[in-house]
This record gives C-alpha cells, sequence and structure tokens, in this order.
C-alpha cells in the first residue's frame, strides 16, 4: 500500500467520515472505494457512449415501460451474406460474417448475384418466434436492411429484396410480424442508416462509388426515410426502429428520422444508434456490458457466438451459465440483453443458438420473477453476486456459493432497510436471515442448489 495525501472540502470529508462509521470502515478504505468506484464509472460511460445515448427527458417517458420490463429480446440478422458464411470464391474473409461484402471489398455487381441464389426454403417464422418465446425473449429485432443494403422487406423503392429479388420472393417481414402479433410478441426492425454499400450516396462502399460524388443528404431524404415509412405503414405496431452506426450522420438527420418514426407510429422507440444522442433509449457497445448501474435505460447487443450474420466456421459458442449470467448482471444495472442469432441461407436458426436459448428459456420459467420488470439492486460490485428489485423485493443472484452456504452482505446500498425474510426462489424453501454490526448474514444450505446462479428472494420493506 502506498500511502498519498489528498486535500478534500470540509464537507467532503464529513461525508467520507460519516460513511466510514456507517459501515465500520476506515476513512482510507472510504477513499479508496470511491475512487475505484470513479474509474468504473468513466469506464460505464465509454461503454454508454454519449452518441448513442438517451435523449433528455426519455428516462421518465412510459412508453418504454414495455421495454423496461422485457430486459430479454432476440436480435436477428439475416441476409444475403448467410450464403458465403464468410467465405469469398474459397477463401475465409476475417471478421464477422455480415461485413463480408466490406472486408472482402465485392463489388456491388458481384454480390448482388447472390440474391439470384437465396432460397431459404425452410424459413419458418412460426418456428422463430416460438423460439424466442421459449427462450422468454420477450421482443424480436430484425435487420429489415443491413450494411450490404439488401432489404428483407418488400420495397417501393428497390428491388434489391427478398420480395423482389430473390427466387424465394416472400416478404419474411410480413411473415414474421403476423408470427409476432399471433404468439404476443413485440416486433421491431433493424435498419442500416448511414452504412449502405449498394446505394451509389450511402456511406461505406468506396471501392465502387467515390465519396466526394455521394449525396448522403439525397440517400437519407430520397431512399431512407421513404423505406422508413414503408416499415411503420406496412406491418402492423412496431416495438423498434433498431438504427445502427449512425457514423456522420448530422444532428439534423438524427433528429428528422426521430421525428419521421414518432410521427408515424408515437410508440414506436428508436435505439441509441440513431446517433447524436437522441435515442429513447442508450445502446451500449457490442458484446460489452458497464461495470456499474446506470441511471438510465439501456441496451447490449450481443452475439452468441462471434458473429452476428451466419459463418459456417465459427463455433465459438458461449455457454448457457455465461449467457444467463449476463442477462442478470445486466438486469442488475438496469439494462437489456439483445441477444442474437444468425439464420442459415436455408432458414435455420443454428442448432447450438437453438440449444442454449432454450436453457435459457428453462432458467427464466423458475427464476425470471427476479429478471423481467425489476430495476437494478441495492447490492453493487460484488463479485460474487448481483441483485435486482422490485418494490417490497429484492433478488439476489448468487454466481459463486459461499463455502458452508452462510452468505454475508454488506448492507444495502442508499437505505437502513433490512431484509425481514429470504427464501429461494426456486421452491419457496426459507433462510435464517439476521442482521448485526457486520452487515447482512443469511444462511442457505451448504452447497449450491443452482450453479449457475441460485436466486433468494428477500422481503424488504420500502
Ligand atoms: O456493423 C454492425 C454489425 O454488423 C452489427 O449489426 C452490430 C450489432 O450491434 N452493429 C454494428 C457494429 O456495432
Amino acid at each position: 500500500m502506498e500511502e498519498i495525501t489528498i486535500k478534500v472540502t470540509e464537507r467532503l470529508s464529513e461525508r467520507m467520515r460519516r460513511l466510514a462509521r456507517e459501515r465500520n470502515l476506515s476513512v482510507s478504505d472510504i477513499a479508496s472505494l470511491l475512487i475505484r468506484r470513479g474509474y468504473d464509472a468513466s469506464s460505464a460511460f465509454r461503454v454508454l457512449d454519449a452518441a448513442r445515448g438517451q435523449r433528455p427527458g426519455a428516462e421518465n417517458d412510459a412508453r418504454l415501460d414495455w421495454w423496461r420490463e422485457a430486459r430479454f429480446g432476440m436480435f436477428i440478422h439475416w441476409g444475403l451474406y448467410a450464403l458465403p458464411a464468410g467465405a469469398w470464391k474459397g477463401v475465409d474473409v476475417p471478421g464477422i460474417g455480415e461485413w463480408i461484402m466490406n472486408r472482402a471489398e465485392i463489388p456491388v455487381a458481384e454480390y448482388e448475384q447472390l440474391a439470384g441464389r437465396f432460397n431459404p426454403v425452410r424459413f419458418d417464422a412460426a418456428q422463430w418466434v416460438a423460439l424466442a418465446k421459449k427462450a422468454g425473449q420477450k421482443y424480436i429485432v430484425i435487420t429489415s436492411k443491413h450494411h450490404d443494403g439488401f432489404c428483407l422487406f418488400k420495397s417501393q423503392h428497390t428491388a434489391y429484396s427478398m420480395a423482389d429479388g430473390t427466387p424465394f420472393g416472400r416478404d419474411v417481414l410480413k411473415e414474421l410480424s403476423e408470427q409476432c402479433a399471433k404468439q404476443g410478441m413485440r416486433f421491431g426492425f433493424y435498419y442500416s442508416q448511414t452504412q449502405d454499400w449498394h446505394h451509389p450516396d450511402g456511406d461505406g462502399n468506396d471501392w465502387d462509388f467515390d465519396p466526394a460524388e455521394k449525396d448522403f443528404d439525397a440517400y437519407i431524404e430520397g431512399y431512407v426515410k421513404p423505406q422508413v415509412r414503408e416499415l411503420l405503414t406496412g406491418y402492423g405496431p412496431i416495438a423498434i426502429i433498431w438504427f445502427d452506426t449512425p457514423k456522420s450522420i448530422s444532428r439534423t438527420q438524427s433528429q428528422s428520422l426521430l421525428e419521421l418514426v414518432h410521427e408515424i407510429q408515437p410508440d414506436c422507440l428508436v435505439s441509441g444508434r440513431l446517433g447524436n444522442g437522441l435515442g429513447d433509449y442508450a445502446s451500449a457497445g457490442d458484446n460489452k456490458i458497464p461495470a456499474e448501474a446506470a441511471d438510465l435505460d439501456w441496451e447490449t447487443p450481443a452475439t452468441l457466438n462471434d458473429t452476428w450474420g451466419f459463418k459456417t466456421a465459427d463455433s465459438n459458442w458461449k455457454s448457457t451459465e455465461d449467457m444467463i449470467r449476463k442477462l442478470v448482471d445486466i438486469a442488475s444495472k438496469g439494462g437489456n440483453y439483445l441477444l442474437n442469432v444468425g439464420p442459415t441461407a436455408e432458414g435455420l436458426i443454428p442448432q447450438p443458438s437453438i440449444e442454449r436459448l432454450e436453457q435459457m428459456g428453462q432458467w427464466l420459467e423458475v427464476n425470471g420473477e427476479s429478471v423481467y420488470g425489476t430495476r437494478s439492486g441495492p447490492i453493487q460490485g460484488l463479485d460474487w453476486c448481483r441483485s435486482t428489485r422490485k418494490p417490497g423485493k429484492v433478488y439476489l443472484h448468487v454466481f459463486d456459493w459461499p463455502q458452508g452456504g452462510k452468505l454475508r452482505l454488506p448492507g444495502f446500498a442508499g437505505s437502513g432497510a433490512r431484509p425481514s425474510g429470504a427464501r429461494l426462489l426456486a421452491g419457496g424453501e426459507s433462510l435464517p436471515v439476521r442482521q448485526d454490526a457486520d452487515g447482512i448474514l443469511i444462511e442457505g444450505p451448504t452447497s449450491a442448489p443452482d450453479p449457475i446462479d441460485t436466486v433468494l428472494e428477500l422481503d424488504v420493506p420500502e
């Protein structure tokens, strides 16, 4: 330990002394804790970048209530890139599958040819939606148009679509929207508003088109907005428009897209990746989870392996345990987990994804109460557990069960509340709980009832 001297105001020193007394710690411990928190908070800020942030005021908006309740959604990346599935002309193209056109700088004229071979005869909208339900996911967001410009929906503004450019010839988004309505699932569209490697004025393709010649505003006004209008008028109530990679989109352009969405469907949410800090909720970086609870609405989009779009060679599947813990970690910090599947060119969701999602659903079947509709919990910053809360309840999620089953908690941050009862959420067995000078002590079974996450339900008066 190194000793350093810092000067603080009288007010701060008084508060640190009080905290030290309350927690039975030294003032020096409190100072270290605060400094560490400061670092964590600054890294939380980077994960929740202001540019992908939540519009001021939206954090109190009741339109987000269903989304706050949901906590877990299914992301679907599906498009022409599922055909090459990570390899072009026999050569592996490194990186995420849906970026193959960009990474290999495939000319539009060549990449477009894939559409003639896209015939996903095994696509079954009912099965995809049923899988999301089984997994315990409460909303689906699917790529209506990714950066490669190919549209999964029928559009008056291009024939480069599943409906008009492929032998399959079906509007798969229509089929999915109908199934979502039938099975009670919220439905939303990913739409790449800035990057479009197929459109001469879209961002990102400088191997076919000269960037100096591009008219990005004409692309936004003449193509993006009319397409967003089509998506919001042809498919029933749309839960979310998930814009992505804002890059250099101007504030005026982001603002006008936001207004367009809200004018057509006032309840439709807009992701933070609209850009310029104007989203209805913030978007964390891909697969990134902030170190601390954040006082805003946010979501982590995440992969099940290392790619979004299907890639034959990517079998680096995350374990079910890892993903359950990630879901819980995110919920404990007040966020949502949008977990991706990348269907094959035949229209099938890969089996390893199905298995893991079903297992997550089985866990949620028993423990969902401690995830859905919860807020970030009062116990933060401990490695071995997470916490979520609902009125009158705190859920303690124990990842690493202590030897002997004695769970020692430091107390609840920001309140003098103490639990009046504790039980295992699975099965309901009551557990002795007491509060002493060192904090809260709960006596559980000697070994972990659930090696992934044992959830304890604590009664905590508000
Ligand atoms: O470039 C995209 C990527 O392909 C994928 O769609 C992810 C999902 O969050 N978003 C962008 C990278 O952040």
